[in-house]
């Protein structure tokens, strides 16, 4: 596995919290955690974050000043309320009202436990009143801005974004301190898109995530910085089928699988009914953390391989990548990826953002060593933590 720096930037969200499981419980260390508005409001998908890294076990920072984390805590922020520009809209019909509808076994909000989770980032002077921080991304920016000076400013690890939600709280970081993020972000994953050939989930064209902040993706798609798109060209392949279900309730069944498969029966059935999935639902999500994990689970098979059923697998490919953020425009929220044809062959540029091709484009997944990744990590989550009752 890879030692990486994770910080997942998300709104769980069904498929989020499985991301966020496969963060904690890899050989990555989730440095910390931001919730956006996007399958709920902020202050609900902010709530789930520290209920679930509550009930995963995660460890808590040293304080909100802690950028070294020794300690290896995982620090927690509430980003953006409302996209950049467009009017806020969330995905109830998918995740429930509050985010993680029919989700059994986490702590409440008003426990203890999460109640320090959700001030453990946070100046003191903040924790007033209430049991949420404000809803503002400026604690997340002011943290960011500290955590990436004292990384790059200590030769630390680049540090590998993952957006699973819309990508406001990214596209603001790469706005406020460009230099900072070209110099201490690795690479921006998102959790977003579908590219020509594959039909949206919110319009013909549209991928949920982009279409809450096309703006926002726009902004990223034009910095020069690393990005990688798991689009739904992609995250459709990865079916959380009765199989794998049976296998995660194989006995012993720990509180940590009873949960983890009550977020997949809900997903599942809410797939079945809004979009008519019948083997169960896409994990979405867990396929960008895996890409950062395990890239080679999303090589592309390649022909020209020596022999009868030889192989050759190669990475997958950068692709010039736009999106549409045109009010009106049916193709609202589209991402519009240039794949080279016979006829316009691929173009030979380097860098990243404006100037080319500016997106990696997940095309394929490894199913099989999919799961096996993932209940890795669920074996490992029972040995090591084991879930919090509360
Ligand atoms: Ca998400």
């Amino acid at each position: 596995m890879s030692g990486k720096a994770i910080w997942l930037d998300c709104d769980p969200g069904h498929d989020d919290a499985l991301a966020l499981l496969l963060a904690l419980f890899s050989s990555a260390h989730l440095v910390g955690c931001s919730a956006v508005g996007g399958n709920a409001p902020v202050q609900a998908t902010f709530a789930n974050a520290a209920r679930l890294l509550t009930f995963y076990g995660a460890k808590l920072p040293d304080g909100p000043q802690d950028v070294a984390l020794a300690k290896g805590g995982t620090h927690l922020f509430m980003g953006s309320e409302l996209p950049l520009i467009k009017a806020a809209r969330f995905d109830p019909g998918i995740h429930g009202d509050d985010g993680l509808g029919g989700v059994v076994g986490l702590p409440e909000l008003e426990s203890e436990h999460v109640q320090q989770r959700v001030w453990a980032s946070y100046p003191p002077v903040v924790r007033s009143q209430g049991q949420l921080p404000p809803a503002t991304p400026g604690y997340l920016l002011r943290y960011w801005s500290d955590l990436l000076s004292y990384r790059i400013e200590h030769n630390l690890p680049k540090l590998t974004l993952v957006a699973t939600g819309s990508m406001t709280n990214v596209a603001l970081l790469l706005k406020a301190f460009p230099d900072l993020a070209e110099q201490g972000v690795e690479e921006v994953v998102i959790m977003g898109g579908a590219p020509p050939g594959t039909r949206g989930n919110r319009g013909a064209l549209a991928e949920f995530n982009i279409l809450v902040d096309p703006e926002a993706a726009a902004i990223l798609f034009n910095h020069p910085i690393r990005v990688t798109m798991a689009g739904l060209n992609v995250t459709h392949q990865a079916i959380f089928r009765p199989d794998l279900l049976k296998r995660l309730l194989t006995p012993p069944v720990s509180p940590l699988r009873k949960t983890l498969a009550s977020i997949l029966t809900f997903f599942a059935d809410t797939y079945r009914t809004e979009f008519g999935f019948q083997e169960g639902p896409p994990v979405h999500d867990l396929l960008a953390v895996a890409w950062v994990l395990q890239p080679e689970i999303f090589f592309n098979e390649e022909a020209g391989g020596e022999g009868e059923g030889k192989q050759r697998f190669a990475p997958p490919r950068a692709y010039e990548t736009r999106v549409e953020c045109a009010d009106g425009s049916l193709a609202l929220g589209a991402t519009v990826v240039d794949f080279p044809t016979s006829t316009a062959p691929e173009k030979v540029t380097t860098g990243w953002g404006r100037e080319g091709p500016n997106v990696v484009v997940l095309e394929s997944v490894a199913t099989d060593r999919l799961w096996e990744l993932f209940f890795q990590c669920v074996e490992r989550a029972d040995e090591e933590k084991g879930p919090r009752d509360e």
